[in-house]
């Protein structure tokens, strides 16, 4: 009996899933014969997604949504859809009904989201708390493009829902969002001849205790991107909403110049892991 020849190995499925990724890669590589100088230029494109802080920004557009599959597949309650790169945790705790922040001037229209949070037997979950963020009307996010949004959590909290699990929020109707043309991302859509632009959403963790947090989007229908989001599989058909416009006269008080909008969405979310056991 001689002595193994392996040595432990820490990480044993970080071990087992490198081994095949590299030789998919390696697949890929003599399959699509792989020349010398396109493998430089793949180190050097990567070389520039990090420098300009786009390797969140490069996966999520391409890779994401099958991870979101694999994760979600089959699961109950409502659907799910990638988080993206702008997720910030840690975002002011607001008791519901609310105002998110936002700057002295905001622009575009009111939208005040309100909805019911539930489990999958129809019990409303009090104290539920929906983890908002968006990009502005001009499709920009706070934390991400500093240069047009300074506020930090501009935009951006995590509403807790009232005793009957109800969440009611003013924000602003989202703008499209375009994946910005002077970095890696945007210059390979670019290449590809494709167009950068997803379609105005919002971003949303529903989170409870003893209940499973759900990560997903709201997509606005009648936005022009619709149905040519950038990120290829993220619009589902149920997370496709319309809010209601109205004219600012049927709400006198708030003086608004423009008319505002009404959105209404409900969440089901399902028992976490140890409550189903
Ligand atoms: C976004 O706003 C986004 O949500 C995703 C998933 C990718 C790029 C920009
Ligand atoms: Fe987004």
């Amino acid at each position: 009996m001689s002595a193994a020849k392996t040595v432990s190995i820490p990480n044993p499925r970080l071990n087992e899933v490198f081994d095949r990724l590299r030789t998919t890669l390696g697949k890929f590589i003599r399959e699509n014969r792989i020349s010398h100088e396109e493998y430089r230029s793949a180190v050097a494109f990567l070389t520039q997604v990090g420098q300009k802080n786009e390797v969140s920004l490069l996966f999520d557009v391409f890779l994401e949504v099958m991870v979101d599959e694999v994760d979600n597949n089959g699961r109950p309650g409502t659907i799910t859809t990638i988080e993206g790169p702008f997720y910030v945790p840690d975002a002011p705790l607001m008791k519901s009904p609310c105002v998110l922040p936002h700057r002295p001037v905001e622009p575009g229209p009111v939208l005040f989201f309100s909805g019911t949070v539930r489990s999958l037997s129809g019990d409303t979950l009090g104290g539920a708390v929906v983890d908002l963020w968006q990009s502005d009307a001009q499709g920009c996010y706070s934390h991400f493009d500093i240069l047009r949004v300074e506020a930090p959590y501009n935009l951006r909290a995590r509403v807790v829902a009232d005793d009957n699990g109800k969440f009611d929020v003013e924000t602003r109707k989202p703008g499209p969002y375009e994946i910005p043309k002077a970095g890696p991302t945007g210059a390979l859509l670019a290449a590809m001849g494709r167009h950068a632009w997803r379609p105005a959403h919002l971003h949303m963790k529903v989170e409870c205790q003893g209940y499973r947090t759900l990560t997903t989007q709201l997509f606005m229908k009648n936005d022009p991107w619709i149905d040519s989001d950038v990120v290829v599989g993220a619009v589902k058909r149920a997370l496709i909403v319309d809010p209601v416009g109205h004219d600012p006269a049927e709400m006198p008080q708030k003086n608004m110049p423009e008319p505002y909008y009404t959105l209404s969405y409900d969440f089901v979310l399902e028992p976490s892991i140890a409550e189903t056991a």
